[in-house]
C-alpha cells in the first residue's frame, strides 16, 4: 500500500514537472522567418531593422542588402509571418509576396527606391 502511494505521488510529481516544462519552453518559443525585401542600400537596412526591432513580438532582425533577405526572430505567441510582412509594406519596402505601401514607398529618399537602384 505504501509503495503504490510512493509511485502515484512520484508519477503526478513527473507529470507536474512535464507541464511546467512545457509552458516554461513556450514562454522562451522563438521562431525564425527570413522575408524576402525590396530593400536596395545600407540606408534601406537601417531602416527596415530598427523598424523590425520596435515591432511587437520581435527578438532579433539583420537584413542582408545583397540578397535583400530580412532574416527575423520573434515570438510567435506574440506575432504572425503575416503581421511582420506587413510591417515591411508599410516602411514602404516588398515584403514576400506583400506589396509596398505605395505612400511610404513614396517619402523613400530616391536612393531607396528600387527604380533608382535600377538604373545604376
Ligand atoms: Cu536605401
Amino acid at each position: 500500500m505504501k509503495t503504490k502511494i510512493v509511485i502515484l505521488s512520484s508519477l503526478l510529481l513527473f507529470a507536474i514537472l512535464l507541464l511546467s516544462a512545457k509552458a516554461f519552453s513556450q514562454d522562451k518559443k522563438v521562431a525564425t522567418i527570413k522575408i524576402k525585401t525590396s530593400a536596395v542600400c545600407d540606408m534601406c537596412k537601417e531602416r527596415i531593422e530598427q523598424a523590425m526591432a520596435f515591432e511587437k513580438g520581435v527578438k532579433t532582425a539583420v537584413l542582408d542588402v545583397d540578397t535583400k533577405i530580412v532574416t527575423i526572430t520573434y515570438n510567435p505567441s506574440k506575432t504572425t509571418p503575416d503581421d511582420l510582412r506587413k510591417a515591411i509594406s508599410k516602411l514602404g519596402y516588398d515584403a514576400d509576396n506583400v506589396a509596398k505601401d505605395k505612400a511610404a514607398y513614396a517619402k523613400l529618399p530616391a536612393c531607396c527606391k528600387v527604380d533608382a537602384a535600377k538604373k545604376k
